[in-house]
């Protein structure tokens, strides 16, 4: 295996062994070979012009699936790997068995589990195949960005919305990743077309999440806990938080959000649900010791999986495409999931022990800040807010990300922090106070709700009458650790969003001469001290 896709990659070298996230070897090689499956379905698709839905639903799954912490299941991964094989052949039966010269990603087949797991440790299908590194970076940034967008096109898919548009990019780049005739200048612009793709795929799934369920508003959510038993949700898919808030009324049962779910309690649509209790612990990170004491079952509906506890692995459910070897799995059948057993077994557990008491306050996406518009406008012009800074993405294990805690808590008292992700669990509870009923740290919702603060930072350069965003006063000071933050990073670059910092350390998999390249062009910058960021960033 070898694997540098997350921030937590072994430093400098990538994983190789055995992943961080617990990711085994042959779980890595399969991964890699079902995007090299992907890249032969893309292939075979462009030459015969043939495409279907079907297709590009498995593309966007496959991609979701080799997200980090999202499946660890081999036996997954070889059943995807097989299907992937039989829709390219059904493709390529569309030419007559005369495709012409055909690359070994459309050609290869295997027949058995023991070929398919062989075939995933080749040479061919690493991808680090590629020797040149510059062009070896800016594909895989390419790769990890689709992985990305692909988990969002996923979410805003299950709520009906769709965009042949961003299909047919995820297909040419799966293609343009794998062309050797490609010079780095066009990778290089391959790049940043994904980011235009990624910010059209948050807009898509924005558009999903808000006209399914109501603009997010200002909510006080508790995290603290009730008496009667629960189930936890975790994950970003509001249609499984939706279809468990349905079949959990009046059982007795309260439901809690973890990480990611938190920012469904913003939505107008779930407010309706008395026994939408809260929101239990921090981010994902947390989930070894908060499943524990949680007492109840838990669902992942997406990443971040950890491998599981002995202490909770009889209570932890998967569903979507997560999985995880001996976890029960939730399926969907004719369009719907039935999660009586997670409810049937919440009834026999005990309710939660509780960690902490109080409310946090979050639902600021761009609808409702946009609606206190003129309160921020007014903050700004009179000084009351000098400066916001965007400290969206993602968190993670490192102690170095106390970076963040520290930051936010040095931050001056006329400075404001827009965030989104599970980033916000380093500083959502340090009450750090409101600017004239602002309060100082204002949550958008989930890492794809990177989206709202780009629509608020958009509205603002209109209302000051700005010809470039970058003259806004704000900063970004951005965390990340997964795939979707890659799509997010690139977004925000083709938004034409300069001297954005990126920590807690810069991707491994840039090479020296593509990350000088983003920090020549962008301005893209890491982290150093709190105490020397503060200075920068406020130009002091
Ligand atoms: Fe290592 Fe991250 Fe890859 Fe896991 S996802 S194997 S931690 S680089
Ligand atoms: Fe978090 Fe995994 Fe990235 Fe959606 S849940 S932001 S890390």
């Amino acid at each position: 295996m070898y694997c540098n896709q997350c921030q937590e990659t072994v430093k400098g070298t990538g994983c190789v062994k055995v992943g961080v996230c617990g990711k085994k070897d042959n779980v890595a090689n399969l991964q890699d070979l079902l995007i090299y499956t992907l890249k032969g379905i893309s292939y075979v698709s462009e030459k015969t012009g043939e495409n279907n839905g079907a297709i590009d639903r498995y593309i966007v799954d496959s991609l979701f699936a080799s997200v980090t912490n999202t499946n660890f299941d081999d036996k997954y991964l070889i059943e995807n790997v097989k299907e992937g094989l039989k829709l390219r052949d059904s493709l390529k039966s569309k030419c007559g068995g005369n495709c012409g010269q055909l690359p070994d990603f459309a050609t290869w087949n295997a027949k058995t589990d023991l070929e398919i797991l062989e075939k995933s440790n080749s040479k061919e299908v690493s991808l680090q195949a590629t020797e040149n590194e510059d062009i070896r970076a800016l594909r895989v940034t390419t790769l990890y960005g689709l992985k990305g967008i692909a988990a969002y096109l996923h979410h805003a898919m299950v709520l009906g919305e769709n965009s042949g548009e961003i299909h047919k990019f995820i297909k040419k780049a799966l293609i343009d990743i794998s062309d050797d005739s490609k010079s780095a200048d066009e990778l290089t612009a391959l790049v940043l077309e994904t980011g235009k793709y990624a910010v059209d795929t948050m807009a898509l799934l924005d558009k999903a999440n808000t006209t399914k369920y109501g603009n997010p508003e200002i909510t006080e959510v508790d995290i603290g806990v009730r008496e009667n038993p629960g189930i936890l949700i975790s994950g970003h898919d509001l249609k499984d938080m939706e279809d468990l808030l349905e079949q959990t009324k009046g059982t007795g049962i309260d439901v809690y959000t973890h990480s990611e779910m938190l920012p469904a309690h913003y939505y107008p649509e779930f407010k309706k649900y008395e026994h939408f209790a809260g929101n239990y612990g921090g981010s994902w990170y947390k989930q070894k010791t908060e499943f524990e004491s949680f007492n109840g079952p838990i669902l992942m509906t997406t990443n971040c999986i950890v491998p599981p506890a002995d202490s909770y692995v009889d209570r932890i459910y998967t569903t979507g495409v997560v999985g995880y070897p001996g976890l029960k799995y939730i399926p969907t059948v004719n369009g719907k999931k039935d999660f009586s057993e997670v409810i049937e077994q919440a009834k026999k557990c005990p309710s939660p022990v509780e960690l902490e008491t109080g409310k946090i306050v979050g639902g600021f996406a761009h609808n409702q800040v946009l609606a206190l518009a003129d309160k921020v406008v007014d903050a700004v012009k009179s000084g009351a807010i000098k400066k916001f800074f965007v400290m969206a993405g993602c968190d993670g294990r490192n102690s170095d990300r106390e970076y963040y805690t520290e930051f936010a808590k040095n931050l001056p008292k006329d400075t404001v922090i827009l965030t989104a992700g599970c980033a916000k669990y380093r500083y959502n509870k340090l009450n750090l106070g409101d600017i004239g009923g602002i309060p100082r740290v204002l949550d958008a919702g989930q890492c794809n709700d990177c989206y709202s603060l780009a629509v608020i930072a958009l509205k603002l350069k209109e209302v000051f009458e700005l010809d470039d965003i970058n003259k806004l006063p704000i900063a970004f000071n951005i965390a990340w650790y997964e795939q979707k933050a890659v799509a997010v990073l690139l977004a925000l670059l083709y938004l034409g969003i300069k001297n954005i910092h990126v920590g807690p350390t810069l991707p491994e998999f840039l090479s020296p001469n593509v990350a000088k390249v983003l920090i020549d062009k962008f301005e893209l910058g890491g982290i150093s001290s709190v105490e020397e960021d503060m200075k920068m960033f406020l130009g002091e």
